[in-house]
């Protein structure tokens, strides 16, 4: 039997099989409100077979998108237009989630096909960024944040808590807070972005204070049994490594008391000088220590494109959850193959009667 397509239960949801489809940035959406481009992504590559399909950073408010094209979930009318995509991903019988967001220092940018860099100085389309402290990203995210008072603290804690209600109400089952990838909540993590002297910087403490309290408050109003996750980077890359995963494994322990669920472990891009070693499922041994080290569930994304390699990293019991990204975007029925490939028998194949009745009866 194959591990990758064996069921897995977090709090009272079950999903078919151990793959998600990681939140992916579409950019496509106008003033935070979706529309048919993501209805069609998200119904299609659910009918796929995924176990969960996780939709992609979706703002907390309109200068927490990264670009003017990113979705937000910070009025009801941008709530009410995911509701038949989570409807459809439901039918297509993957979990619905959906991670909230908000981009900090990285905010008011380019799509990514357009210059991944930051809208210009006096262009009618960006906004002024905010973050920890007054200290820009660099290299192509040159602008200077306004550094956060302890009311901006507060506003945007209880953005993301207005966010999470809103998805509730949306039906989204499973809840991903972006906490990493050089963002807002990384970036109060990170002595990179990071350089306040109030109870929100300096110490392990302190600089955790800003996810925690956020998570905690969150947890209040996200139901006690569907999953709440974080998305959130371990290691930077930048020469600390050793530190920063101590730190990151103290961090995962105290979400794990505040009621985290399960932990999506990635990079944190905090500084454009980390030296990342890019390579398939490079992240998945450092996930397993963060498991080891915390008792939580956790996954991870990065090159994990083949069956082979998937079911290696569930079966070693190095993640729990696989997040299989850009080769969803280049096959959405990226599960049904894996189940061919790794011959697993007809039942745990996923794809719906209309297209499944003619791939197995017919086969060539
Ligand atoms: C991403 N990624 C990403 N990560 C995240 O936490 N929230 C997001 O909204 C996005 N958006 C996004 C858009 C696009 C187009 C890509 C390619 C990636 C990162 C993504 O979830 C995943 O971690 C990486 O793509 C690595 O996994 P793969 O693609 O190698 O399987
Ligand atoms: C990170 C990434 C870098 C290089 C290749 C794939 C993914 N993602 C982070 C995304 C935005 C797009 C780039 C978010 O977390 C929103």
């Amino acid at each position: 039997m194959s591990a990758l397509f064996e069921p897995f239960k977090l709090k009272d949801v079950s999903l078919r099989n151990r793959i998600a489809v990681p939140p992916m940035c579409q950019y496509m959406a106008n003033d935070g409100v979706i529309n048919d481009w993501h209805h069609v992504h998200y119904a299609q590559i659910a009918r796929g077979g995924a176990g969960v399909v996780i939709v992609e950073a979706t703002a907390v408010s309109p200068e927490g998108r990264i670009t003017p094209g990113c979705t937000g979930i910070w009025n009801d009318e941008q709530a009410q237009a995911f509701v038949p995509t989570v409807k459809a991903i439901k039918a297509a019988g993957s979990v619905p989630g959906i991670q909230i967001a908000h981009a900090g220092r990285k905010a008011s940018a380019n799509r990514p096909w357009e210059g991944d860099d930051h809208l210009p100085e006096g262009d009618p389309r960006g906004w002024q960024t905010i973050a920890p402290s007054a200290i820009p990203f660099g290299a192509n995210l040159p602008k200077v944040p306004k550094a956060m008072t302890l009311d901006d603290i507060a506003r945007v804690r209880e953005d993301f808590v207005a966010a999470a209600k809103r998805a509730l109400d949306a039906g989204f089952e499973w809840l991903e807070l972006h906490f990493a990838h050089g963002y807002l909540g990384q970036s109060f993590f990170s002595e990179h972005s990071n350089q306040r002297d109030d109870a929100y910087g300096g110490s392990l403490e302190n600089r955790s204070r800003f996810l925690l309290e956020t998570l905690a408050a969150v947890r209040k109003v996200w139901p006690e049994h569907l999953p709440l996750t974080a998305r959130f980077g371990v290691i930077e890359y930048d020469g600390r490594d050793e530190q920063t995963l101590a730190e990151s494994i103290e961090l995962a322990k105290n979400f794990k008391r505040e009621g985290l669920d399960m932990l999506s472990v990635s990079v944190g891009f905090s500084t454009p000088t980390a030296q990342i070693p890019w390579a398939p499922a490079f992240l998945a041994p450092i996930a397993q220590k963060v498991r080891r080290a915390t008792g939580l569930p956790v996954s991870s994304a990065w090159g994990i494109g083949t069956p082979e390699l998937a079911e290696r990293s569930v079966a070693s019991e190095q993640l729990d959850l696989v997040m299989v990204g850009r080769a969803h975007l280049a096959n959405p029925h990226w599960p049904y193959f894996a189940a061919q490939q790794l011959n697993v028998e007809r039942a745990a194949w996923t794809l719906p009667a209309p297209y499944a009745h003619w791939l197995e009866r017919y086969k060539a």
